[in-house]
C-alpha cells in the first residue's frame, strides 16, 4: 500500500513538473490521500452506541452512573457483525466511551470502566469482540472515543489531556487496523466530574485536547487510520445534521485539504442508544434510501446507526429494517444500464488513456478526460437496446483533484432530446431529503440523481456546463430504482386520528397494537380515538396488493380537557407551535380535567430549526389537588442542538390530575420553550389477548 502510494506521489509530482508527457492531466486543487480513496469507497457502514446509556434510558450520561448496570446478557458481537455484513455495510463504529466517561473496555486510564461491570464478571471487553468479528467477517472496524467526559475528576483540566491520549493510545494499539477514529463535537457543559457535579467549559477544543498533537499521534500510531471531527484537523468531518443528509453542491476541497464529510443518524428516531418501546420508531427502508440518496448520493459517506439493546442483540425491527434496506441498495447497484456504451465525444480526449469510452468500462480507476480548453466538453452514449432508468451515477477521479462545477443530462424521447438531469446554477443549494430530480452540480466521489419519473431511452448526453479544470470523469452510470413502499404518517389532533392518504394505496389499520393487514378496518376518513393506546398502519398497493412498512404511533392520554393558564401551544398536538416561557426556571401547571395514572411523559423541542430555549433540564411535578406536589421526575434532555427529537422519560406509576412542568434550564435564548409534552399510562403488552374483541367492537 504505502509502496503504491509513493510511487502514485512521484507520478503525479513528475507530471505536474512537466518532465513526462502528460499522458493525465496534473492534479488541481487538493487531492486525497489513499486512505481518503479508500474511505470514500466504503460508502456506508454502522455506528453502534451501545454503554451504560442502553441501561438507564438516556442519550447522554452525567458521569454518575454505576458500571453496575452494564450486564448485556446475550451480546454476542458476532451476530451483530454478521447483520451488518448481510446489510452490505463495509464497517462499524463502536462507541468505546460516550459522554458519560464509562469505558467499554479494561482500559488503565480510568476505573470507570467495564472491569466495574458484572458482564463476564468485570472480565469482559466489548472494543476487543467487535474488533475481532470485524476481522473474522472481513468488514473493517473503527472507534468512537467521546473527548467529552463527564465522569473523570480531571476534566477541563490539564490532567485530562494524560488520560485522553492514554485512552487513544489504548484503542488504536491494542485492537488492530483501526479505520476511523470519531473525535465527537460536543465538548464541555455540566457533569459530574468526580463528585465535583459542575458545570466546566474548555474554551476552544482544538486548543484544550491538542488536537495537532493528537492527529500526529495517531497517525504515528495507525497511519491509515481516517480522522472524523478533531477541529477539523482530521480527514473527515461532520455533514451537518444528524438526519444523515449533507448539503449539495459538496466541494471536498477546502482551501489546500481534502476534507470529506460523513452523514450520520440513528436507523430509529428514539435517538443514538437504545430506548425502551422504540421498535415502532424504527425509519423505513424507502426513508433509508432517501438518507442513503442525501449522503453518498451528493459525495459523502453515510454513518449508520443501530443500536444494541440490554440483551445486548439488535432489535429485530431494526434489523428488519436495515436488511430491507440493504437489499434494496444492491438491487439500485446491481444493472448498470450504460455499461459497455458506446461513446462518443464533443473534443479530441487529452491523451489516448482518458477517452470517452473509459466512462462506460466499469473501471472506477480509468477516466475521461477532453484535451485542454474544452469548453462545455460532453459525451453520447448509445446503448445496445432501449433500457428504463431513473437514477444516474457519475464519478470524478477524484486522485486528479475536485473540478466539475454543475453538468447536464439529456436523453434522445422520441426522436428529441429532453434534458433530465438540468444543470445546477451558482448559489443553489440541495439540502434535508429532497432528492427527487436533482440538478447536476458537484460529482467528487460519486453523485446519484434520482429523476422524477423513470425514463426509456437508447441514446443519452453528458455534457460538463462547468468545470473547474479539464474534467476528469470514471464512470457514467445508469440505474433503476427498486419499488419502496413508503409507510403512511398518523397524527391525532385532538380526539381525531387522521392517516395520510395517497391515491397509490389503500390505508389499513389497528389501534389495539397489533400489525395492520389487508383484514384490519380499512382508513376512509379520520377515525375518533381518544384513549392512550398504539396505533398502526399500513399502506397496501393497489396495483399489486403488496403491503408496505407498518407506521406507529403510540398515543398518550387525550389532551382534549386539558386547561393551563396560557401554555396551551405545549399540548396542542402540533409539533410547530411551541410554550414561550420567561427565563428559566420556568413552569406551568396543567389540570388534566380528570385523575389518571402517569407512568411515562415525553417532551418534543421546538421543530422550527432554531435552538432558542430548548429546554434542556427540566422537573415534572405531579399532584392529585392541584396544591400538594411531588416530584415525579427531573433530569437531562441530552444532544437537543444537534438532534432535536421526541424524547421519552418513564416515570413511578402515580395517579394524579395536574402535573406541573419546569424548564430548569435552556438552550441560547432569553426564554424557556417547549413544543409538544405528552402523558402516558404504564405500558400494556403490545399484543393482548383480548386483541380480537377490541376489533370487533369498531
Ligand atoms: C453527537 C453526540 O452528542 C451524540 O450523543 C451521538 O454520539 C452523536 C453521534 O454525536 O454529537
Amino acid at each position: 500500500m504505502k509502496m503504491i502510494q509513493a510511487i502514485r506521489s512521484m507520478a503525479l509530482a513528475a507530471l505536474s513538473m512537466g518532465c513526462v508527457a502528460a499522458q493525465q492531466p496534473a492534479p488541481y486543487g487538493p487531492v486525497p490521500t489513499d486512505q481518503q480513496v479508500d474511505w470514500l469507497r466504503m460508502e456506508w457502514y454502522a455506528f453502534v452506541h451501545f454503554s451504560l446509556n442502553t441501561f438507564t434510558n438516556k442519550e447522554w450520561g452525567y458521569g454518575d452512573e454505576s458500571p453496575e448496570l452494564f450486564n448485556p446478557g446475550q451480546f454476542n458481537a458476532r451476530d451483530i457483525v454478521a447483520t451488518f455484513k448481510e446489510a452490505g455495510m463495509t464497517g462499524m463504529i463502536y462507541t468505546a466511551k460516550h459522554h458519560d466517561g464509562w469505558c467499554a473496555w479494561p482500559t488503565r486510564s480510568t476505573s470507570h470502566s467495564i472491569k466495574k461491570s458484572p458482564w463476564k464478571n468485570g472480565k469482559g471487553d466489548v472494543v476487543k469482540e467487535f474488533a475481532e468479528a470485524c476481522a473474522k467477517s472481513g468488514i473493517k472496524f473503527g472507534t468512537y472515543l467521546s473527548p467529552w467526559d463527564r465522569n473523570c475528576a480531571e476534566y477541563g483540566r490539564d490532567g485530562y489531556r494524560k488520560v485522553y491520549y492514554r485512552q487513544i493510545a489504548e484503542l488504536l494499539q491494542n485492537y488492530g487496523p483501526i479505520f476511523e477514529i470519531w473525535f465527537d463535537g460536543a465538548n464541555g457543559g455540566d457533569g459530574f466530574y468526580g463528585g465535583a457535579r459542575e458545570r466546566r467549559n474548555i474554551g476552544s477544543a482544538d486548543k484544550y485536547y491538542d488536537f495537532a498533537q493528537v492527529v500526529r499521534n495517531i497517525r504515528r500510531m495507525q497511519p491509515d487510520c481516517i480522522i472524523w471531527g478533531a477541529a477539523q484537523r482530521g480527514d473527515a468531518g461532520w455533514g451537518g445534521s444528524e438526519k444523515g443528509f449533507v448539503k449539495y453542491p459538496l466541494w471536498n476541497s477546502r482551501g489546500d485539504k481534502w476534507l470529506m464529510l460523513e452523514g450520520d443518524t440513528p436507523i430509529n428516531h428514539a435517538g443514538w442508544f437504545w430506548h425502551p418501546g422504540q421498535a415502532g420508531r424504527v425509519k423505513t427502508p424507502e426513508h433509508l434510501m432517501n438518507v442513503y440518496l442525501s449522503s453518498v448520493g451528493r459525495g459523502a459517506n453515510l454513518i449508520l446507526n443501530v443500536a444494541p439493546n440490554r440483551d445486548g442483540v439488535l432489535d429485530a425491527a431494526d434489523v428488519e429494517s436495515l436488511l430491507s434496506f440493504g437489499a434494496a441498495r444492491r438491487q439500485l447497484l446491481a444493472k448498470d444500464y450504460a455499461l459497455g456504451a458506446a461513446t462518443s465525444s464533443s473534443s479530441a480526449p487529452y491523451s489516448k488513456k482518458t477517452r470517452a469510452r473509459e466512462l462506460t468500462d466499469g473501471d472506477i480507476e480509468s477516466y475521461w478526460c477532453p484535451e485542454d480548453g474544452s469548453t462545455e466538453p460532453s459525451v453520447e452514449f448509445k446503448l445496445k437496446q432501449k433500457e428504463t432508468f431513473d437514477v444516474i451515477r457519475l464519478r470524478e477521479q477524484i486522485r486528479l483533484g475536485q473540478r466539475v462545477e454543475s453538468f447536464k443530462v439529456e436523453a434522445k424521447v422520441n426522436d428529441n432530446w429532453v434534458t433530465i438531469v438540468e444543470p445546477g446554477k451558482q448559489g443553489e443549494q440541495e439540502s434535508g431529503f429532497d432528492v427527487r430530480g436533482g440538478k447536476g452540480h458537484t460529482i467528487g466521489n460519486q453523485v446519484l440523481r434520482w429523476l422524477k419519473e423513470p425514463v426509456t431511452s437508447d441514446h443519452l448526453r453528458l455534457t460538463i456546463t462547468a468545470s473547474k479544470a479539464v474534467p476528469c470523469i470514471s464512470e457514467f452510470s445508469l440505474l433503476r430504482m427498486p419499488r419502496m413502499l413508503p409507510k403512511p404518517a398518523i397524527e391525532r389532533k385532538g380526539d381525531t386520528l387522521h392517516v395520510e392518504s395517497n391515491d397509490a394505496y389503500r390505508i389499513f389499520y389497528t389501534t389495539d397494537g397489533s400489525t395492520p393487514t389487508d383484514k384490519s378496518p380499512e382508513y376512509q376518513e379520520p377515525v375518533k380515538f381518544s384513549t392512550p393506546g398504539v396505533v398502526k398502519a399500513v399502506y397496501m398497493d393497489r396495483e399489486d396488493g403488496s403491503l408496505g412498512p407498518v407506521s406507529t404511533l403510540n398515543l398518550g392520554y387525550s389532551k382534549s380537557d386539558w386547561k393551563s393558564d396560557g401554555a396551551e401551544a405545549a399540548y396542542d398536538d402540533d409539533a410547530m407551535t411551541h410554550w414561550q416561557g420567561d427565563a428559566a426556571p420556568a413552569s406551568f401547571v396543567v389540570d388534566m380535567g380528570r385523575s389518571q395514572e402517569i407512568a411515562a411523559f415525553s417532551y418534543l423541542p421546538r421543530q422550527d430549526k432554531t435552538t432558542a430555549g430548548m429546554t434542556d433540564q427540566y422537573k415534572l411535578e405531579l399532584s392529585t389537588d392541584g396544591k400538594n406536589w411531588r416530584e415525579a421526575a427531573e433530569g437531562e434532555f441530552s444532544n437537543l442542538r444537534a438532534n432535536p427529537i421526541e424524547l421519552k422519560v418513564n416515570i413511578e406509576p402515580r395517579e394524579a390530575r395536574y402535573f406541573r412542568f419546569t424548564a430548569m434550564r435552556a438552550l441560547d435564548g432569553q426564554g424557556v420553550t417547549v413544543a409538544e409534552l405528552n402523558l402516558f399510562p404504564a405500558e400494556k403488552n403490545s399484543e393482548p389477548a383480548r386483541k380480537k374483541k377490541k376489533t370487533k367492537k369498531r
